[in-house]
């Protein structure tokens, strides 16, 4: 059988540390690049894209940042393409039905949730990390607006830890239509599904684990099961670096209504109030934002280890 890095003959370089790892079957951990392009504002995006790769081998795994960058997809980023990444101004958000657009066009973008599954799929990742899952926004039922990021978790069959659904979006029709796709939803350590910011979104959690070992078990049985697909970790953030959900509903609401009378829409929209709630919580919620992604580095660091 031959490779992956062959049968996609150039379209997929995985960086000399990354790909050492995955041949000696060492730990490794996928994080994307949305959140440092459109989801953090300059000079924090670089500086916890850096914190954040720290932190994945501090926790004793190899971190593998995902882009595309020269025509490619890059598992494995270096410290000057992780800068290069940070400042670019043109960079195209991609999810699953951007990737090969992008590299036809020899275009930069960083990948979401979603994109970064599948390429760290190709490349033989299991474990990715990142800040909060797209879902189902508010007002979904007349703008349709879906994230890509839910379908994703079919296809891809990879361990997404994260911080619960962002507040910014309908929680429980989030939560509604995960079931409805049969997308596990373990919150660990934890019976409350959490949001992002806050470490409770007034949801139960669907399932609990407290374990790495069993995330990793459950990746396992599953497998024996014959069942395909992702499945979700949600990690609620630090206590200490949590902001109340009473403090976020206005701010939430507010920016939603500008966004509406803006007529902010698609891929716009997520990156839109992540800035308008920094502005609005004078920057409280992006320290929040990296608290709970280096939190989840950690954790799946964990799951890395044990699968
Ligand atoms: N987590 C963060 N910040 C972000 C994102 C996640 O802490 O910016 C990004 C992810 O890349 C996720 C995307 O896939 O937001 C969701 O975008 P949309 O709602 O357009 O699908
Ligand atoms: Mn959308």
């Amino acid at each position: 059988m031959s490779t992956p890095k062959q049968t996609l003959s150039g379209l997929l370089k995985i960086s000399r540390p990354v790909a050492t790892a995955l041949a000696a079957g060492q730990p490794v951990v996928a994080l994307e690049s949305t959140i440092i392009t459109h989801g953090m504002p300059w000079p924090q995006n670089l500086e916890t894209a850096h914190a954040v790769e720290q932190t994945v081998m501090d926790a004793g795994a190899v971190p593998a940042t995902i882009a595309v960058l020269d025509g490619a997809i890059r598992i494995g980023l270096s410290a000057e393409e992780l800068d290069r990444l940070a400042h670019l101004k043109q960079v195209r958000k991609l999810s699953r039905a951007d990737l090969a657009h992008a590299l036809v066009l020899g275009e930069a973008g960083s990948t979401t949730v979603a994109a970064t599954m599948i390429c760290a799929q190709l490349a033989g990742i299991q474990v990715f990390a990142t800040g909060g899952l797209g879902g189902v926004h508010r007002g979904a039922t007349e703008s349709m607006d879906i994230s890509a990021d839910l379908g994703e978790f079919q296809k891809s069959e990879i361990v997404v830890v994260c911080a619960g659904a962002k507040a910014i979006l309908d929680i429980p029709k989030t939560l509604e239509v995960l079931e409805t796709l049969g997308i596990p939803v373990l919150s660990y350590g934890t019976d409350r599904f959490p949001a992002f910011w806050s470490r409770d979104s007034g949801l139960a959690s669907p399932l609990r684990l407290d374990h790495p070992q069993q995330i990793a078990d459950f990746m396992r049985i599953r497998k024996q099961l014959g069942q395909s697909g992702g499945v979700i970790v949600a990690n609620p953030v630090p206590e200490a670096a949590e902001i109340d959900k009473q403090i976020l509903e206005p701010l939430i609401s507010r920016a939603l209504k500008e966004a509406r009378a803006a007529g902010i829409g698609g891929k716009a929209v997520t990156p839109f109030l992540l800035q308008r709630i920094f502005e609005l919580t004078e920057g409280r919620s992006l320290e929040t934002n990296i608290a709970l992604v280096l939190n989840n580095a950690v954790l799946a660091a964990r799951i890395a280890a044990e699968l």
